[in-house]
């Protein structure tokens, strides 16, 4: 049984959804990821958000774009916690994909992310995880740690250096 399913509405969301996946990576968290369209798969869409729990996920990952219906239709199937990626669409740069995504009635959440915000994505189901799994937590603990030492050692190296420099040594 794997820990967290991500699905996405296309393989051209791939290149975006691919940042969930390679977060859960680096914290050693299974998952299965595929393309569930609910639009042009919509009985896959059914077999796939309405067995989630029963297969044993921990959470749902799921990213679309335009009339991005594929995370709250799986939050409709399911009891297990929903994420949702809008991504960024070529007409309307991905704001159709976030309204699509975020304004969901009364009773069926999904948690939306920002655009394109599939990275932010695997490190809140990694969040997930965690409750069940305690491990995982160590892993959550070093990434910021890690993150917040790049941020003062930048901060070190433009105050040294002064500005100009910096930008040119970047
Ligand atoms: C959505 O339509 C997908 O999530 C994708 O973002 C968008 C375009 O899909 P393709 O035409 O590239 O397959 O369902």
């Amino acid at each position: 049984m794997k820990d967290v399913l991500i699905i996405m509405g296309s393989d051209s969301d791939l290149p975006v959804m691919k940042e969930a996946a390679e977060i859960l990576d680096q914290f050693k968290i299974t998952y299965d990821l595929t393309i569930v369209s609910a639009h042009r798969t919509p009985n896959r869409l059914f077999e796939s958000a309405s067995n989630a729990k029963a297969n044993g996920y921990s959470c749902i990952i799921a990213g679309a774009g335009g009339a991005a219906h594929l995370p709250g239709m799986a939050a409709s199937m399911t009891e297990l916690p929903v994420i949702g990626v809008p991504i960024k669409s070529s007409n309307l740069s991905g704001v159709d994909s976030l309204y699509s995504i975020v304004q969901m009635p009364p009773g069926i959440p999904v948690g939306t992310m920002a655009i394109n915000g599939a990275k932010n994505a695997g490190l809140y189901a990694a969040k997930i995880v965690a409750v069940g799994k305690p491990e995982v937590w160590a892993s959550i603990s070093n990434f910021m740690k890690n993150q917040e030492h790049e941020v003062l050692n930048k901060a070190t190296a433009l105050e040294d250096k002064g500005f100009k420099n910096y930008l040119e040594q970047k």
